[in-house]
């Protein structure tokens, strides 16, 4: 199965978020129950070692953190249009550094580009969007391990277990 952990909004959260994207009339939007903010991605990992991913995640302790997303980008290669924070916490690295540690213990490759902590608000945009930066904050107190399969209809995410932050 096709595995990542993120941050998943609560509907509240997501709410606001769906607010910000429901607004976008560009390339493919991101429906709003699929917003998240990838931590790790794992790729395609067998039943077994995932199950040692997910009891190896119980171990994890990390402080929770709040989280201002506010500024609008794009990764022009892949045409993603994406909202991030201006200020990456502390705190999300030690989450983040945590989580590769662990895949790497479990013999998982984990990317060795540097993390840029990103929303996803739409795919395949062909042209510039320029939005005024927004501020966007939450605090995050937990985090979840993600299935990911890819429908024709678009991609369908499962959250398979969350944990609490600290
Ligand atoms: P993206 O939103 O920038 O595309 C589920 O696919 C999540 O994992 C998405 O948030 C996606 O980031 C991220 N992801 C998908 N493939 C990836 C890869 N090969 N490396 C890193 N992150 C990936």
């Amino acid at each position: 199965m096709r595995l990542f952990y993120a941050i998943w909004p609560d509907d509240h959260t997501r709410e606001k978020l769906a607010s910000i994207s429901r607004n976008l009339n560009v390339g493919k939007v991101i429906p709003p129950e699929n917003l998240h903010l990838t931590l790790l991605f794992l790729g395609d990992i067998q039943d077994e070692l995932a199950m040692a991913i997910l009891s190896g995640t119980d171990t994890i302790q990390c402080p929770k953190f709040r989280l201002k997303l506010s500024r609008f980008g794009s990764f022009k290669r892949s045409g993603v249009f994406w909202l991030a924070p201006d200020n990456i916490p502390g705190e999300l690295i030690t989450l983040v550094n945590n989580l590769s540690e662990l895949a790497v213990m479990n013999n998982i490759a984990v990317e060795d580009r540097p993390y840029r902590p990103h929303m996803t608000l739409a795919r395949k945009i062909k042209t510039q969007i320029h939005l005024e930066s927004q501020d966007f904050a939450m605090q995050v107190s937990k985090f979840s391990l993600v299935e990911s399969k890819t429908l024709p209809q678009g991609a369908k995410y499962s959250v398979l277990k969350t944990w609490p932050l600290t």
